[in-house]
């Protein structure tokens, strides 16, 4: 088996997981919280960089890459770890949901999705057996299968077909996939805010014997209580032995509450994204370092943080290069952001093994202004 999961213990106080998942290039600590580089690349950091601050494993895009530059020129490379210079873990995600977030004109049969490239317009096909070929060829850790992630609301019957045709879909990935003893894939369990789909999906894809779980179809819309609801009734749906990754879910309140609902590996842009506007998330809560009240504001962003950024750099110097859009300071505020989230990682891990995240999510929640009504 490519990947395995190694539960260390769980949490007296919350019920959340400690644990390990093994991959070919390395262990990675859960739960934990996994940068995105969407193109090959975390926008703005140096593989080094990211080492550094405490990545362990990221995540990639199947329908980007095969887009530009296009799988085969990957696979030519030795694959995706060697063609971006990164030596941990890499997960890919398997374009199901990026088909759904991004392309125009989609049209869903059963033996996939025809759709329309968002750029060129270009007309394009992506079915299971595409996706795993695809994925297979790019040689990441982890590979997820081909879903379907329908928009929030949607109503029962529409989400009843979608989930059975997931399940479908999840049957021919595992039969696609060429590379089960290097590449672990993944099931991604859908099913909206339905309890029912969510039993029904859930019982279909553990039966298939997947290396691990996610859950998708959350953090499209939902108000917070619907998203910890669901993964209060979803995350004792799947085995104790595999990891569970929450997809596309990445702020500190939501990784937190994820991780006592006992999800162990989390993926989000919001931390990337938002550093190049120049928002910051710092213990006291967002920073928004263009607002002129920095201008001569010589401290670091964080007075809590000791990354690169808050050691060395100043609010005003990091305004400056933010409102001048000097790449530097998108460079800086992305260190910073990444490091954030990989901290709070390691703060909730710490907990866990202390038997205090209840506490410590109060402690966080009070600090980061999440309690102020
Ligand atoms: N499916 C896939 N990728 C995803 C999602 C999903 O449902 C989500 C939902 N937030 C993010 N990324 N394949
Ligand atoms: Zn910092």
């Amino acid at each position: 088996m490519a990947i395995t999961y190694e539960l260390i213990k769980t949490c007296k106080q919350t019920g959340a997981r400690l644990g390990k998942v093994h991959t070919p290039h390395g262990s990675f600590e859960t739960p934990m919280f996994m940068p995105v580089g969407t193109l090959a690349t975390v926008k703005t950091m140096s593989p080094e960089e990211l080492e550094r601050m405490g990545a362990q494993i990221i995540l990639s895009n199947t329908y980007h890459l095969w887009l530009r530059p296009g799988e085969d020129i990957i696979e030519e490379a030795g694959g995706l770890h060697k063609f971006m210079n990164w030596n941990g873990s890499i997960l890919t995600d398997s374009g199901g949901f990026q088909v759904f977030s991004l392309s125009d004109l989609r049209k869903i049969e059963e033996e996939g999705v025809h759709f329309r490239n968002h750029i060129s317009g270009e007309k394009l096909f992506l079915s299971p057996e595409k996706a795993m070929h695809i994925q297979n060829s790019l040689g990441p850790d982890i590979m997820m299968a081909f879903d379907e992630c329908p928009p929030y609301p949607a109503e029962h019957k529409y989400m009843k077909d979608s989930v059975e045709r997931t399940s479908r879909w999840a049957e021919r990935c595992l039969e696609a996939h060429q590379r089960p003893h290097d590449q672990g894939l993944f099931g991604i369990i859908q099913g909206g805010e339905y309890e029912d789909l969510r039993r029904q999906s859930a019982r279909d894809l553990t039966s298939l014997d997947f290396p691990g779980y996610a859950i998708g179809g959350l953090s499209v819309g939902e108000p917070k209580d619907v998203m910890n609801r669901v993964l209060e009734f979803t995350t004792p749906l799947m085995p104790d032995q595999k990891p569970r990754y929450l997809m596309g879910v990445g702020s500190p309140d939501s990784l937190i509450d994820g991780s006592i609902r006992g999800i162990d590996m989390f993926d989000c842009v919001l931390p990337t994204r938002i550093a190049r506007n120049g928002t910051l998330m710092t213990s006291e809560g967002r920073l928004v370092v263009r607002n002129a009240k920095y201008a001569r504001d010589f401290r670091p962003i964080d007075e809590n943080c000791d990354c690169h950024t808050c050691r060395n750099y100043s609010r005003a110097y990091i305004r400056h290069l933010v409102k001048a859009n000097e790449t530097f300071g998108f460079r800086l505020t992305t260190y910073h952001n990444l490091y954030f989230l990989l901290n709070l990682m390691r703060q909730v891990r710490e907990a866990i093994r202390e038997d205090r995240l209840g506490d410590f999510r109060e402690e966080f929640f009070e600090m980061y202004g999440f309690n102020k009504p």
